[in-house]
């Protein structure tokens, strides 16, 4: 399979499996990214998702470039759709994701991680957004998605540039948040998703929702909004649940995913 899907307690684990092309996306492994995300969707028992790449050397170096040399203007625009609409799904997928990036990150490939929600880099990790190399643009959200996550003079650096960074100048840069060694990556990324999977369910979804707004749109439509859903998440079950235990000095226990999209409105606990 050129990505695998497992469950590892309440988080799904996402592995880009081509280590021989460093894990380079093709359209093929993107539409089983996106098959694998419907299962997730449709399993509520699987509460945060970690998406790494096989391999020692690289988490994903980026669009696959033999698959992408002798395409026409249109093929070249059907296959950023596709990229786009994943990166766009991965950014407002109502469940966490992590990305534990094992290696390389380059183009498409530091693009995905940028759509994550939280970023872990092993310290072999190097980023970049190569693309000006090969005489392209980066094409899967790079010039728009590195600047929000870290500032317009790195982002300009990098995709004008297109050189590498470490991880140490990714995690200065804000690019990633959390840097472990290599071999204690994975360990770190997949304990760290199990405490989103155990969070409140609702409240988590709400909240990247709104956070994604941050940097777009109107700031005070932005603002109306949090002060709405704030007010909706005393419809929850999680609301007294989290405060209840709060009170009573014990671990909060939440719910079930429900899927109903009527979830918070149809209980008052
Ligand atoms: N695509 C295809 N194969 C790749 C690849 C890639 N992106 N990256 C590496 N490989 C393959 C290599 O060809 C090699 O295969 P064999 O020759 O063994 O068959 C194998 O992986 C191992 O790579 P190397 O031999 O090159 O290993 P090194 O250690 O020497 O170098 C490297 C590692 C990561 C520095 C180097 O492989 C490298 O520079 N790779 C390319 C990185 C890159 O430029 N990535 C950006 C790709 S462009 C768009 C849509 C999307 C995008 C753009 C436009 N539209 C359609 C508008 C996104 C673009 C990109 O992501």
């Amino acid at each position: 399979m050129p990505v695998d899907l497992e469950r590892r307690g309440a988080v799904a684990l996402l592995t880009l499996n081509q280590p021989k092309v460093l894990n380079a996306l093709s359209p093929s492994m993107i539409e089983q990214i996106e098959q694998h995300l419907d299962e997730i969707e449709g399993a509520p028992a699987a509460r945060a998702v970690v998406i790494t790449g096989a391999g020692e050397r690289a988490f994903c170096a980026g669009a696959d470039i033999k698959n992408m040399r002798t395409a026409s203007p249109i093929e070249a625009r059907a296959f950023a759709r596709l990229g786009h609409d994943l990166m766009d799904r991965i950014e407002g997928f109502a469940r966490p994701v992590v990305a534990a990036v094992n290696g390389f990150a380059l183009g498409g490939g530091c693009e995905l991680a940028l759509a994550c929600d939280i970023r872990m880099a092993a310290d072999s990790a190097r980023f970049g957004q190569p693309e000006i190399t090969l005489g392209i643009i980066p094409g899967f959200g790079g010039t728009q998605r590195l600047a929000r996550t870290t500032s317009l003079g790195f982002a300009k650096d990098l995709v004008l540039t297109g050189r590498m960074v470490d991880a140490e100048v990714a995690l200065r840069a804000g690019l990633v948040t959390h840097v472990h060694p290599r071999e204690e990556l994975l360990a770190k990324a997949l304990e760290l998703a199990e405490g989103l999977a155990g969070g409140p369910a609702w409240a988590l979804a709400e909240t990247k929702r709104l956070t994604n707004l941050a940097l777009s749109g109107d700031h005070a439509r932005n603002l109306a909004n949090e002060l709405d859903t704030f007010a909706l998440a005393f419809a929850t079950p999680d609301q007294r649940e989290g405060m209840d235990a709060f009170l009573e000095k014990r671990t909060p226990s939440f719910a079930d995913i429900d899927d109903s999209p009527n979830d918070a409105t149809g209980e008052t606990a």
